[in-house]
This record gives C-alpha cells, sequence and structure tokens, in this order.
C-alpha cells in the first residue's frame, strides 16, 4: 500500500480546570480549584493512505461533513452499478440509470433536499473493483451497488454500513444441458467469477472445503463475465444469486440456464458511507428504514397524502408531524414523507425494480418484511 507522512500542527488553546493539590506541573496553585489558559503546540503524524483495491483505508469523515458538501453540490453523488439490471443500469438509450439501488438513492436525495429532491441524484457508474477507492476518495457521497457488508470493508477499509436492504447469497449457474446439479458436479470444470468481489474470495473457499478442483476464471466487469459463460468458456458462474437470476433474464433462453440449489455464502447487501460521519451515517440509515417502517405501515406514494391526516401517533410521527423526528439528523421534519411521495415505500421500490411485473420477478423470500416471516425490520421512529 502506498501511504505518505504528513506532519500536522495543531494549536489547542483552552481553558482548563486545574484542580488543586495535585502532583502535576500544569498549575502552582495553592488555593481552591482556578482556571488557567494554556496553549499547546503539537506535532502529531498521520498516515495518509492511498486509495486502491481492498487495502487502502479512508480519511474519517468529519460529522456533518458530506450533507453540508451534497447540499453544498445541490445533488448527491451516488456510486452505483451500471451493468446489473434491476439493481442497477444505465440504459444506453436514454443515458439514465434505474434500479432498486438507484432508488434508494433516490430516497436520501428526497430526505436530504425535500421536494423535488429525489431527482438531484447523480450516479456514477462502478466496477466490483473500483467502487471502494472511488468511495474512499470522496468522489461519491455514498455507494449503493450490490456491495457486501464485511467486517474488513467496514474496518479495514474505512467504511460504515447501512441497513441491510437485500439478504443474499452466492449461487451457481449452469448450462440446463450440461447436466450439473450440485457443485460437485463441476469437478474439473471452469467457473467464471467477477474481480474484486466477496464471490472471487467465497468461490475458493468453499470449492477448497468440497475438495472439488476447478479452474477459476476472473473478468472485470459483468458484461464480460457473462460474455465468457455464454460463450462456453466456463462451464459455471458464479456470483450473488440475485445478480444471477437479474443477469439470466436478459438471455435469449433464461430457460437453457439453471441456478442450482446450493448457497455458498451469506451476501448481505446495502449502503456504505466513509467511516467517521456520524451524521451522514444517520440520514442514510434511516432514509433506508424510513421506506421499511413506511411499508410496514401501509403507506405509499398513492396514500400518503390521506396518511397526513391520520390519528395513529406512529404514522404521524414518521411523517413529520408528531415530535420533529429531522432535526437532530439535520433533515426537515417531513424527511420521511418526502421520500415515501417521492420514491415509494420498501415494498414499492422492490416490486417496481425486482418484483413480478418485472422480468426479474424474483419472490420477496427473505427480503419480507419481519411481519411476513421475513428479514426486513426497521427500528422504532420515536
Ligand atoms: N456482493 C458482492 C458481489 C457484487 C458484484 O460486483 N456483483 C457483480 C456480478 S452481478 C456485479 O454487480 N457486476 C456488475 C459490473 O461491475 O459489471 C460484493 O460486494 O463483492
Amino acid at each position: 500500500m502506498r501511504s505518505r507522512l504528513i506532519l500536522l500542527f495543531v494549536l489547542v488553546m483552552g481553558a482548563v480546570l486545574v484542580a488543586c493539590g495535585s502532583n502535576g506541573t500544569e498549575t502552582q496553585a495553592t488555593g481552591d480549584t482556578v482556571e488557567v489558559t494554556v496553549e499547546v503546540t503539537r506535532i502529531v503524524e498521520v498516515e495518509v493512505p492511498a486509495a486502491g483495491g481492498e487495502t487502502g483505508a479512508a480519511m474519517p469523515a468529519g460529522d456533518g461533513v458530506t450533507v453540508a458538501a451534497v447540499r453544498d453540490a445541490g445533488v448527491l453523488k451516488c456510486g452505483g452499478n451500471a451493468n446489473l439490471v434491476g439493481f442497477g443500469f444505465l440504459d444506453p438509450a436514454t443515458n439514465e440509470y434505474s434500479g432498486f439501488d438507484v432508488d434508494l438513492c433516490k430516497a436520501i436525495a428526497a430526505a436530504v433536499f425535500g421536494e423535488g429532491g429525489a431527482d438531484q441524484v447523480e450516479v456514477r457508474g462502478t466496477t466490483g473493483t473500483d467502487r471502494f477507492p472511488v468511495l474512499q476518495a470522496g468522489e461519491v457521497d455514498v455507494l449503493i451497488r450490490n456491495t457486501t457488508w464485511t467486517i474488513s470493508r467496514d474496518t479495514s477499509l474505512g467504511f460504515d454500513f447501512g441497513p441491510t436492504t437485500f439478504y443474499d447469497g452466492q449461487g451457481m449457474m449452469v448450462r440446463t444441458e450440461s447436466g450439473i446439479e450440485t457443485l460437485e458436479d463441476l469437478e474439473g470444470g471452469a467457473v467464471c467469477v467477477q474481480a474484486g468481489t466477496t464471490t472471487e474470495k467465497n468461490l475458493a473457499d468453499v470449492f477448497r472445503g468440497l475438495d472439488v478442483s476447478i479452474e477459476t476464471l476472473t473478468y472485470p466487469d459483468n458484461p464480460t463475465t457473462t460474455a465468457a459463460y455464454q460463450d462456453g468458456v466456463c462451464d459455471g458462474f458464479t456470483t450473488d444469486k440475485s445478480g444471477l437470476i437479474a443477469t439470466r433474464s436478459t438471455f435469449d433462453d433464461p430457460e437453457a440456464h439453471v441456478i442450482l440449489d446450493a448457497t455458498m455464502s451469506k451476501e448481505p447487501l446495502g449502503p456504505l458511507w466513509r467511516h467517521g460521519d456520524n451524521n451522514w451515517g444517520d440520514i442514510v440509515t434511516w432514509s433506508t428504514y424510513c421506506t421499511m417502517q413506511a411499508e410496514e405501515l401501509g403507506i405509499t406514494s398513492e396514500n400518503v397524502d390521506d396518511m397526513l391526516g391520520s390519528d395513529d401517533p406512529v404514522v404521524q410521527g414518521l411523517l413529520g408531524q408528531g415530535d420533529d423526528l429531522g432535526q437532530a439528523l439535520n433533515l426537515s421534519a417531513d424527511f420521511c414523507y418526502q421520500i415515501i411521495k417521492q420514491v415509494g415505500n420498501f415494498g414499492e421500490i422492490y416490486d417496481r425494480n425486482l418484483g413480478s411485473q418485472t422480468n426479474i420477478n424474483l419472490a420477496r423470500g427473505v427480503n419480507d418484511l419481519w411481519t411476513n416471516g421475513g428479514l426486513i425490520y426497521a427500528p422504532p421512529f420515536r
């Protein structure tokens, strides 16, 4: 890792209360507690890491710095995916991004900017490899790109993760005609995988554990990985199951490919930002939870205006009509109303991008609300 050391001269001036009778050297006072002013010049060595791969670490962001920068820019810069239909996809015909992850970016922008704010989003397409350096370098304010929450990304890379918005697991796609039914059947075969992902590491671990030998072929992004698999270079294509299902929906003959039952890992996907800006973390976290809580309460983009008249204190609180829950977040009281009105609740976002009306047709499963037996659960808005 490339790094450089810089010297920071920190001037600290302040009034210090010094207890009398202490054996320190700060004061010669002998009577009651006295107030003295001290001036200290300290030299602090700070290691500034270079952004890169899964090894660099971001400079911590200060509290409130990110939202101030977002407001200043008038736009939320969101790291996204250009190549994963349903989650983050750049339509070459319209040059517009759409998807589940993109809508969650819009939800944060609606919370920050208020009326019309959902459109104040600039998505930057990132790959599995460049997404972390791009976030570390401050080129985006938040990364929402089917990214798995892991301890090393959370700690060594210098990020913080918000609520999991999609509980996933790694799968394996094979050609139906191959007759492959289990991971063991891939013995001696080749598997295509995308670089810079958890997928790459899990693949090696799982097959070592099974004592099955495969050849791993690594590609930089989804289009190249998919093309290699479709060209018959690999017997198997592995990534998050959601990614496999979404990608298969774009094939001319989806039926000719099957996703094996085996789930090779846990892949909790959600938003992340630079470590250290607690206010920004709260904004991303509670904007995301707002969509989930709205679904639980049956509040949709269609009925949210009627719900403003509700006498249920829980609904009133969520919509900013009770205690001001936005103030301590640096947001307006109606931040959650704005999200629901402009982008919709979690179920609407899911259905619009991944539901049965789309080619992806991905059942909610564990990504349903906890009240329906799933894992989607927002803490109380109180
Ligand atoms: N969730 C895993 C994998 C994420 C990932 O990059 N998946 C691929 C395969 S679906 C993807 O989104 N590729 C899009 C691209 O970069 O072209 C991670 O965080 O490492």
